[in-house]
């Protein structure tokens, strides 16, 4: 590839790839977005991308850019190489415990894929459950916000909003309990909801989008829905 700015290399329901692009956002950077079917896969992108998966930012960089891959990475890169407001503690110690949030987020969306995909209503009950336990440790951990760690935004922040994105349409279709009683949380959601680089981060038909992924999951969680009606 040969881009002229920076470029994310995305799909439209990826929570990893909306992390980099709340990131850019955040920091005022200028960048493209080149979209890929992921049931599809191009083989341009076969060819950089090393585990075959989004997000990857090419870089601009003499005849052909850097590529690099892993989400957290590009965040990481951004934050060292792009102006704009810092998204890490300056502590090191409070960065390195940031850092360990991140992880819980990308441990929260691996139960996500399962409590959204699973045609099984056991093994949904135990994803439920999980996400359950993921967030009241989290309402544990958070002050009085609005953000995870206070009146800044962070790149905590950047990681979690996407994963609850996706219970904005789940809990309209079924009410799970999950965040019964997590005041915090709870909270943390709506100021996540509707900022501007979380809103810019998806397409507006995400929720479509969404929702035809379910049904061609044919996911329990559409069951549970038709129960509830
Ligand atoms: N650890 C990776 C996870 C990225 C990831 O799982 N991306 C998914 C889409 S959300 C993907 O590209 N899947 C394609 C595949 O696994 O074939 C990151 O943080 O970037």
């Amino acid at each position: 590839m040969h881009s002229k700015t920076l470029t994310l290399i995305s799909h439209h329901l990826c929570p990893y790839v909306q992390r980099a692009s709340i990131v850019l956002s955040e920091k005022g950077v200028a960048f493209e977005r080149r979209y890929i079917d992921l049931s599809a896969k191009p083989d341009w992108f076969l060819r950089i991308s090393p585990l075959g998966k989004v997000p990857l930012l090419a870089v601009p960089r003499g005849r052909s850019d850097a590529i690099l891959f892993e989400s957290a990475v590009i965040c990481e890169y951004l934050e060292e190489t792009q102006g704009g407001v810092p998204l890490h503690p300056a502590d090191p110690l409070l960065r390195a415990r940031h850092r360990g949030w991140m992880e819980f987020g990308s441990s929260t969306l691996a139960d996500l894929w399962g409590y959204e995909t699973t045609t099984d209503e056991a093994l949904f009950e135990v994803r439920r459950q999980a996400l359950a336990a993921k967030f009241t440790t989290l309402e544990q951990e958070l002050d009085d916000g609005p953000y995870f760690a206070g009146s800044q935004f962070s790149m905590v922040d950047a990681v979690f909003a996407p994963v609850f994105r996706y219970f904005e349409l789940f809990e309209a279709l079924f009410d799970s309990g999950i965040f019964d009683g997590l005041v915090r949380v709870n909270a943390w959601r709506q100021a996540l909801a509707v900022r501007p680089s979380v809103m810019e981060a998806v397409t507006d038909d995400y929720q479509d989008r969404l929702m035809a992924f379910l049904c061609r999951h044919d996911a329990h969680l559409l069951a549970r829905s038709r129960l509830a009606a």
